[in-house]
């Protein structure tokens, strides 16, 4: 995997962000026995990035120096597309990426996704930290990647656009969206009628900023976190579906670590992830304000419609065919009846 010189300066200057406590500079300075590389696509100033942070410190002196996990925030070495296939050769040790981009290589991924099928966090973290959680990540490990058992938070997602406000399903009509690079993604908008573009997050600024596209969706902390809100005019909440990060592990590098350092650094990843959920929760509940205050219009609008377009549109018997009556049933036991 070759990273260009760009984003090598800009990685080790990340590494570097990420190893500003004077514990973890000594220590990094004797190289570690394992150092590990962390990727993500998120902004450093992202939640996110902030526990990841605080987590690596933790592993490094929890281990004695043994294991160095050096992060590389802000899509530094690349694409989700290119930062998924380096988890998987072992370029970089660990990702996080949302299950419905996974899902380009997992299929059964998806499930967690389902338009408005989680009414609340509530109904979320029974359903992750529970039988649907569990579900996927069998799925996960029979492609050599482990994911750690506490996904972490995206939120609900939401739609802003340049153009208008998205008021009911029929204002998606013909709506050009980025979307991420993800089968389910573009089924969702394609029910709605819109013009969905797959484009990977590095690239979605440039997209808005440029009219390549009128609109994306996203949870508050990423539009806030992504300075959206500088080419996004309008912010509808919809809620249209809940979305998270499962933390992944290149199946070969976690193994090379002894069981008591996986211990440690499953433990510390887990935990991060706790704290980061409840970062993000707050956020989200909160920027609407902070958001406004810099220019972004809100407005409310009907689940319902958007809800009931997807029934006719017949998208929840598409992804029920898609993932199995099996998989079906487990998330309708947290979402109640879907299709
Ligand atoms: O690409 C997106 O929109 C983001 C940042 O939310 C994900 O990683 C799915």
């Amino acid at each position: 995997m070759s990273i260009s010189r760009r984003n090598l300066l800009a990685g080790a200057g990340a590494g570097m962000i990420a190893m500003a406590s004077p514990l973890r500079s000594a220590w990094a300075q004797s190289k570690a026995e394992f150092s590990y590389k962390y990727a993500n696509n998120l902004p450093v100033t992202h939640p996110m990035n902030i526990r990841a942070k605080e987590m690596a410190d933790a592993i490094l002196a929890e281990t004695s120096g043994r294991v160095e996990i050096r992060i590389f925030p802000s899509s530094q070495l690349g694409s989700d597309t290119d930062m998924l296939s380096q988890v998987r050769s072992g370029g970089v040790e660990f990702f996080t990426l949302s299950p419905l981009i996974l899902a380009t290589l997992v299929k059964g991924a998806s499930i967690s996704g389902i338009g408005f099928a989680f009414e609340n966090y509530d109904a979320v973290w029974k359903a992750m930290d529970g039988d649907l959680g569990a579900h996927v990540r069998k799925e996960i490990a029979k492609v050599n990647l482990i994911a750690m058992d506490k996904i972490w938070d995206n939120g609900f997602r939401q739609i802003t656009s340049s153009t208008k406000p998205i008021q009911t399903a029929e204002d998606l009509k013909g709506f050009k969206i980025r979307v991420p690079v993800s089968p389910l993604w573009t089924s969702m908008f394609k029910a709605f009628d819109s013009a969905p573009a797959s484009i990977n997050f590095n690239e979605v600024y440039s997209a808005l900023q440029t009219k390549v596209v009128d609109g994306q969706e996203n949870p508050l902390a990423i539009i806030d976190t992504a300075k959206l809100n500088e080419v996004q005019k309008y912010c509808s909440i919809t809620n249209h579906m809940w979305d998270g990060f499962w933390f992944l592990a290149n199946r070969r590098a976690w193994e090379k670590l002894p069981e008591n350092l996986r211990t440690i650094v499953a433990k510390n990843i887990n935990a991060a992830g706790l704290k980061e959920r409840a970062d993000v929760a707050a956020m989200n509940a909160g920027l609407q304000k902070g958001l406004t205050d810099k220019g972004m219009i809100f407005n409310t609008t009907k689940p319902d419609s958007f809800r009931d377009r997807l029934r006719a549109g017949g998208f929840y018997k598409e992804w029920k065919a898609n993932l199995g009556d099996e998989a079906w049933a487990l998330l309708e036991r947290y979402s109640g009846k879907l299709a």
